[in-house]
């Protein structure tokens, strides 16, 4: 009798135990991504394997996927991203989370392009748009309230538009002014006409009206640019911008108040007279396709679109030292690179309007450790 009640006991321990193994083995599937932070092993030589390293110390992260073609990036706050996309729609990723926060306006064949907030965001939710409309190219500021996009004023319009070369990056400058990149419309002559907002760099200040020591008495800061995408100040505060070259001879250049930038006359390190030649070209034969910029620890780094790279330019005293290619096609074209409030980067591919192979899952936005740069 006794023993039988000892064997009825192990019995029940046992089925007990196998239910609770059976049970936690079928269920592995949707338990781990509530521990760990879904991360995907990314396939790239230099990135780090995955297991080597701590849960923990991640160093590449896909934080959103399935984004449409994404132009540029904004930080809410460490975990609040807010994404633009070029056909017109406003996201804001929050842990791994992605919302629709706005239609933008009709579109044309730019779209909506670059976003800034105000530099005191926090308490008048300022959120500035560079977007394509059936008119022109304009700059709009909105009221981010909540989810709620409130249109509040037109900062600037009738910069000329077409289908390429819409330029398009915003950026508040150390100076509390807001500096606008505008394309030349594929109008070369436009570049040199100041009467035209076309191939310039714009300084503004927050309600739009021009600098009162702009160069020219306008909204004008430098000129002779083809099509300039990437804005970034050095820690010096001296501007720096990226632009398109025609076919190869892609720039980076230093923007100086109310200089030349030589478009149509002269290209990449060519030289003239009274006009400012880039410090660095890509070279006669090799196209970055360069776009998106952010500055950290003397380097300013780049994204490329036909190159695929993140490229890296050591900087000194107003000159590049070094120059140096990362990820090579690793990601396919990368539009924009930004530096989070956690200091660590943030990429967005553009790998689906059509130009590139678009990859399982893109566009993406991935985070990067700025320790993989060294
Ligand atoms: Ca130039």
């Amino acid at each position: 009798m006794k023993k039988k009640k000892i064997l009825n006991i192990i019995i029940g321990i046992f089925l007990l135990l196998a239910i609770l193994v059976w049970g936690g083995y079928s269920m592995k599937g949707s338990i781990i991504p509530l521990f760990f932070r879904v991360q995907e092993p990314v396939d790239v030589d230099r990135g780090v394997k995955k297991g080597e390293k701590e849960v923990d110390e991640i160093d590449i992260e896909i934080i959103a996927e399935d984004l449409e073609v994404p132009w540029e990036i904004a930080f809410l706050s460490d975990d609040s991203i807010l994404i633009s996309q070029r056909g017109g729609s406003l996201l804001r990723v929050s842990s791994g989370e992605i919302e629709s926060i706005a239609e933008v306006r009709s579109v044309g064949e730019g779209g909506l392009l670059g976003m800034a907030l105000h530099p005191d965001f926090s308490n008048n939710n300022f959120l500035y748009l560079y977007m394509t409309t059936n008119e022109d190219n304009r700059v709009i500021r909105y009221r981010l309230e909540n989810n709620d996009l409130i249109e509040d004023r037109v900062i600037i319009s009738e910069i000329p538009k077409a289908k390429f070369h819409n330029g398009g990056r915003i950026a508040f400058g150390p100076d509390g002014y807001l500096y606008v990149s505008t394309g030349d419309a594929q109008n070369t002559q436009l570049s040199q006409d100041l009467s035209s907002l076309a191939g310039k760099i714009l300084r503004l200040d927050e309600n739009g009206d021009y600098v009162e020591d702009n160069p020219f008495g306008d909204h004008i800061y430098s000129y002779g640019h083809r099509n300039p995408q990437g804005l970034a100040w050095d820690s010096e505060d001296n501007l720096w911008s990226t632009e398109h070259g025609p076919t190869a001879q892609d720039e980076l250049n230093l923007i100086k108040k109310g200089k030349n930038y030589g478009w149509p006359t002269i290209s990449g390190d060519e030289k003239r007279e009274g006009m400012e030649s880039a410090v660095l070209q890509s070279g006669y034969d090799y196209t970055w396709a360069p776009s998106g910029m952010t500055y950290f620890k003397g380097s300013l780094y780049f994204a490329g679109l036909r190159g695929q790279s993140i490229y890296e330019a050591k900087i000194e005293e107003k000159d590049v030292v070094d120059f140096i290619v990362h990820f090579k096609e690793d990601f396919g074209r990368i539009r924009s690179i930004n530096l989070g409030p956690d200091e660590m980067f943030y990429i967005i591919t553009n790998n689906t309007d059509g130009r590139g192979s678009p990859r399982e899952g893109d566009d993406k936005l991935i985070k990067i450790n700025p320790r993989l740069f060294k």
